[in-house]
């Protein structure tokens, strides 16, 4: 009995149990504010990270950058597009669900509005981290970083991303809540494919895990939108 209950608590000691995480974006404690909170979590693979687009007023993004350069987008990496909530706004606010691909390496991300009266979100350091180091590429290093760079640059809306997969855009983008670009594209999940549109209404059913294997495809013009809809609403 003692070699199977040590047996036991092996086999559970192996198994990383899903770390389901909210991060609200551009808001703490509920105050408006040029933040992801918490900015640095830890998720193993499996888990959802829920992003809550709950900062007031507040027109923000979620896309994924590198260490190295904080306020660009990663290539291949996710990206939400931009999500306006206006001052006033009642929940449910939009959130947007990213389910964690690969733990071993740190996951960055930020903000890439560019506009508003305290300038680039990223340069005021609105960045976060998953599973980022404990010593060297902290997530203190990384958002010291970001304060220290000269642009921000708008990705492209994208579901999938490295380390992380979204499979539907941000929603609901009803009532007071829009979102000129959210990704587009079709994930592949469990096997069979399911499509995901959006321009002002997310119109998304995609349901099930995703595989991470997903196939997504961006159209320039949505990229062009979003650029746009980040300089118009601040
Ligand atoms: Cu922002």
């Amino acid at each position: 009995m003692r070699f199977s209950t040590s047996v036991s608590a092996l086999a559970f000691a192996a198994v990383a149990l899903a770390q389901d995480v909210t991060i609200h974006v551009g808001s703490v404690n509920g105050t408006s504010a040029l933040a992801f909170s918490p900015s640095s979590v830890n998720a193993t693979k499996g888990s959802v990270i829920t992003f809550v687009f709950d900062g007031m007023p507040g027109n923000h993004t979620v896309a994924q950058s590198a260490f190295g350069k904080p306020c660009e987008p990663l290539e291949g990496g996710f990206d939400s597009g931009f999500i306006f909530v206006p001052q006033g706004a009642s929940a449910p606010f939009p959130t947007w669900n990213l389910t964690i691909t690969d733990d071993s390496k740190p996951i960055w991300f930020y903000c890439a509005q560019t506009a508003g009266p305290k300038g680039a979100h990223c340069l005021n350091g609105m960045v976060g981290a998953i599973n980022a180091p404990t010593v060297n590429n902290t997530f203190e290093a990384f958002q010291a970083a970001a304060k220290t760079q000269t642009g921000v640059v708008a990705p492209s809306p994208a579901l999938s991303g490295v380390n992380a997969l979204a499979s539907a855009a941000p929603g609901p983008l009803t009532g007071s809540f829009s979102g000129a670009a959210v990704p587009t594209g079709t994930v592949v999940t469990n096997g069979t494919s399911s499509n995901s549109t959006g321009t002002g209404t997310s119109t998304s059913t995609a349901t099930g895990k995703t595989n991470g294997a997903g196939a997504i495809q961006i159209s320039g013009l949505t990229a062009f939108v979003a650029a746009a809809f980040g300089i118009v609403f601040a």
